[in-house]
C-alpha cells in the first residue's frame, strides 16, 4: 500500500482485513467510515434495521460528541493517543473516545461472507491450547456476555503475558485504555448494549451471543491476533 495511514480520517472500506494500527491512526476530525458490508448481509443474526441504527446513528453520536469535546481543547491527537491517555481527562472522552474506537473495531469484525466467517487453522488451534475447545471458549465468552452487568462488551484479547483471555468491560471502556481496569490487546469483541440487539431479540442477550457466532469474520481476528502476538 502506497498511500500513508498517519492522516486517516476514517477507515478506508477494502476487502482486506484492517489493522489496530489503522483504527489507532485515526486522526481528528473523525469522520464515520461506512459499514464494511451491506446491512442486511448479517442476517438472520442480526437484522439490517439495527445494523443501519447502530452504525448510522449511536456510533455517529460518539464521533460527533469526541469531535466536539476535543475540538473544544484543540486537541489532534490520534484515537490510540487518545485512548492511552485519558487519566485526569473529562469522562465524556473516555465514553466517546470509546465508542469510536469499540465500535471502528466491532463493525470489521463481523462479516456474512463465509470465506471470512470460517476460522482459520492458525487461530482454532491457539483458542484450542487456551480454552480447551472451541467450544467451550464460546461458551465460556457468552457466559460473560450474558453476566455483564447493563452496558459494555464481551472481549477476547492477550493479556500482559500474552496469553488469550475473556473480559468484560462496562460503557465503552476497552482494555487499550489507561485508566481501564482489565489491561491487553483486543482481538475480538462483542457489543452487548441493548442497542446492538433489542430489535430483534428483546430481553434475550443469550440468543444475540448464540447468533452472532455465525457472521464472526475469523480471517480478521486471526488478522489481528497476528498483529498483536508479531511484537
Ligand atoms: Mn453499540
Amino acid at each position: 500500500m502506497m498511500q500513508t495511514t498517519t492522516e486517516a480520517h476514517s477507515l478506508e472500506v477494502t476487502d482486506s482485513p484492517v489493522t489496530l494500527a489503522q483504527i489507532g491512526k485515526l486522526q481528528p476530525p473523525f469522520v464515520l467510515a461506512p459499514l464494511p458490508y451491506p446491512a442486511a448481509s448479517l442476517e438472520p443474526a442480526i437484522d439490517a434495521k439495527t445494523m443501519e441504527i447502530h452504525h448510522d446513528k449511536h456510533h455517529q453520536t460518539y464521533i460527533d460528541n469526541l469531535n466536539k469535546l476535543i475540538a473544544a481543547k484543540s486537541e489532534t491527537k490520534n484515537l490510540q493517543t487518545i485512548l492511552t491517555t485519558l487519566t485526569g481527562k473529562e469522562k465524556g472522552i473516555k465514553n466517546n473516545a470509546g465508542g469510536h474506537w469499540n465500535h471502528s473495531f466491532f463493525w470489521t469484525l463481523l462479516s456474512g461472507d463465509n470465506k471470512k466467517t470460517k476460522i482459520p487453522d492458525r487461530l482454532k488451534l491457539e483458542i484450542e491450547a487456551s480454552f480447551g475447545t472451541f467450544d467451550k471458549f464460546k461458551e465460556a465468552f457468552e457466559k460473560a456476555g450474558l453476566a455483564q452487568f447493563g452496558s459494555g462488551w464481551a472481549w477476547l484479547y492477550r493479556d500482559a503475558n500474552g496469553k488469550l483471555a475473556i473480559t468484560t468491560t462496562s460503557n465503552q471502556e476497552n482494555p487499550l485504555m489507561d485508566v481501564a481496569t482489565v489491561k491487553g490487546r483486543p482481538i475480538f469483541t462483542v457489543d452487548v448494549w441493548e442497542h446492538a440487539y433489542y430489535l430483534e431479540y428483546q430481553n434475550k442477550r443469550a440468543d444475540y451471543l448464540k447468533a452472532i457466532w455465525s457472521v464472526v469474520n475469523w480471517v480478521q481476528v486471526d488478522a489481528y491476533d497476528r498483529e498483536v502476538t508479531a511484537h
